[in-house]
């Protein structure tokens, strides 16, 4: 039996500061539509998919944050993409900022789910690194307050089973550490699922900027190659608030080519069919961890963080 799952890649464009969810999710159910127009099984949309990217802005009150995040999952303003999916029978993974009741008090996370073709919600991820700075910094032409409004997730990289296969998710900033992709790929994610909002902008080393496009494909393509995996990224691109996000959201084969590229800054679908033997063939073959690692040299890694 074969093992072939269609994924699509649900780019959004910019969403405005004041465009509510409801707004949002019918762009997302329009896309989840088109992505069953061309027989998808699984369709991946951005990080903090609901909101306008709003760790771009200093907040003074916790309120003024907190109305950005999700109390709960399903809710009114996602419902409509849940009866879809099960309707179309069509799997899922979308970002949201959390916000729970946990360990005795409210906790906030950069979350994203997996949700299957019944519509059940079957793996959730919490964002591990978290870029940016946790206190206002008024020299910068906008903010990036993540490690402010969020706390770094607590649930390490889990990997699910389902849809045939065995997926792992990362967000956004995860997708430039190595580590991420290997202990998804030593656990055996064939598909690793992603959403980013990468503004082209990096204040602190603007030489940067132009390279944008070229590292965030780099580390996606290495992270699939060197762990035999289907690697999907996915953008919230275009000028957002007067920021400034890529897109060149992309599917990326267990050989490191990229199969699938959007062509736009705003909402659009692109759809590949990824065969889960091919990445089980690159893992078995190409790489064989049992026999090839020499993981008794690879101690820095965990010992600390580096200098
Ligand atoms: N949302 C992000 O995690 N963005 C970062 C930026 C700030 C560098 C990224 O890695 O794309």
């Amino acid at each position: 039996m074969t093992r072939i799952v269609n994924i699509a890649a649900a780019q959004l464009g910019p969403i405005a500061r004041d465009e509510p969810r409801q707004s949002a999710v019918a762009r997302m159910v329009e896309l989840m539509r088109q992505a069953n127009d061309r027989d998808a099984d699984l369709i991946v949309y951005p990080e903090l998919a609901l909101t306008t990217f709003f760790p771009r802005w200093h907040f003074e009150d916790q309120d003024d944050i907190d109305a950005f995040f999700e109390r709960e999952m399903p809710n009114a303003a996602t419902r409509p993409l849940f009866d879809l999916a099960a309707e179309l029978e069509i799997g899922f993974n979308l970002g949201y900022a959390e916000l729970v009741e946990q360990d005795g008090r409210m906790r906030r996370f950069n979350t994203s789910i997996l949700v299957d073709k019944k519509a059940e919600i079957v793996g959730k991820y919490r964002k591990v690194h978290l870029p940016g700075h946790a206190e206002h910094e008024p020299w910068r032409p906008f903010q990036h307050l993540e490690k402010g409004y969020f706390e770094p997730g607590d649930l390490g990289f889990p990997v699910f089973e389902t849809m045939g296969g065995v997926v792992g998710m990362c967000i956004c900033n995860d997708r430039r550490w190595p580590e991420t992709y290997r202990v998804l790929g030593l656990r055996g994610a064939e598909m690793i699922l992603l959403g980013y909002n990468t503004p082209r902008h990096f204040p602190t080393d603007p030489k940067l900027d132009p390279l944008q496009d070229f590292h965030s494909h780099l580390v996606m393509q290495a992270g699939a190659y060197q762990n035999g995996a289907f690697v999907v990224g996915v953008a919230k691109a275009g000028v957002e608030e007067d920021c400034e996000l890529i897109a060149e959201s992309c599917i990326i084969a267990p050989t490191g080519e990229m199969i699938a590229k959007t062509e736009t800054m705003d909402d659009e679908v692109i759809v590949a069919e990824c065969d889960l033997d091919r990445a089980a063939e690159m893992k078995a073959i190409r790489w064989n961890f049992p026999v090839n690692r020499q993981v008794h040299h690879y101690g820095p890694i965990t010992d600390g963080t580096g200098s």
